[in-house]
């Protein structure tokens, strides 16, 4: 079975914990308690495919944020997640997904954006063409409006994320392989006839004893 993890990243308050627990447990949470730092398992079939995913629930306010380095690092997927009704958790994202691509140093990570809450109708302050704006942005990260209160587009928004992995990896192995192949073929070109130098040997002792030879039929010229 194979590894997955995948990190949710996200301003406080913006339903990160909600979406991850009723996509691990299929429950919602209505309280709010505000994470520093949990980690989900959950094993699924994706595409035939057993899947062990390991799901970080991070911090969204500021002063947990200091872990956030080191489980980019560690994270193969990452979901980006804002509330509809907050504008500036939305732009908070674009500097988390700034951090993201610097940490792995890479500007293809399997990613998806979410809009959160999108069962608050009244709330709302950001449309889905702000979600789909941005996702555009980013080279068209797949953008999902979701509600965690009604298990809205959650499943899809993490499947998607393992599959962008799958793929990746799927792409990165093909490369292995390939290169391989290429370093067999030019191993074997490179097992050449003699060096220079050997050859260079061979012609020197051909004409040594080219030499020698001449000697020879001097010395016997001398004799006679
Ligand atoms: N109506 C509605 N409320 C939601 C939704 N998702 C989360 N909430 C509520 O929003 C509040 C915050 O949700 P959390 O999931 O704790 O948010 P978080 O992003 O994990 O917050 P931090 O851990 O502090 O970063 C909770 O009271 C949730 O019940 C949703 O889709 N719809
Ligand atoms: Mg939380």
């Amino acid at each position: 079975m194979r590894d997955y993890k995948i990190v949710v990243l996200g301003a406080g308050g913006v339903g990160k914990s909600s979406v991850t627990v009723q996509f691990v447990q299929g429950v919602y949470v209505e309280s709010y308690d505000p994470t520093i730092e949990d980690s989900y398992r959950k094993q699924i079939e994706i595409d035939g495919r057993a899947c062990d995913l390991e799901i970080l629930d991070t911090a969204g306010v500021a002063q947990f944020t200091a872990m956030r380095e080191l489980y980019i690092k560690s994270g193969k997927g990452f979901i980006l997640v804002y509330s509809v009704t907050d504008e500036n958790s939305l732009k908070e994202l674009l500097a988390l997904r700034e951090q993201v691509l610097r940490i792995k140093d890479s500007d293809n990570v399997p990613m998806v954006l979410i809009g959160n809450k999108s069962d608050l109708e009244n709330d709302r302050v950001l449309s889905i063409e702000d979600g789909v704006k941005v996702s555009q942005e980013w080279g068209l990260v797949p953008f999902y409006e979701t509600s965690a209160m009604y298990k809205t587009n959650v499943d899809e928004a993490f499947i998607d994320v393992v599959r962008q992995i799958m793929r990746k990896e799927a792409a990165m192995s093909a490369e292995k392989k390939q290169q391989k192949e290429l370093q067999k073929q030019q191993d074997q070109k490179s097992e050449i006839p003699p060096s220079e130098k050997e050859v260079k040997k061979v012609r020197t002792k051909q004409s040594s004893s080219g030499e020698e030879n001449d000697k020879a039929k001097s010395k016997c010229c001398v004799i006679m």
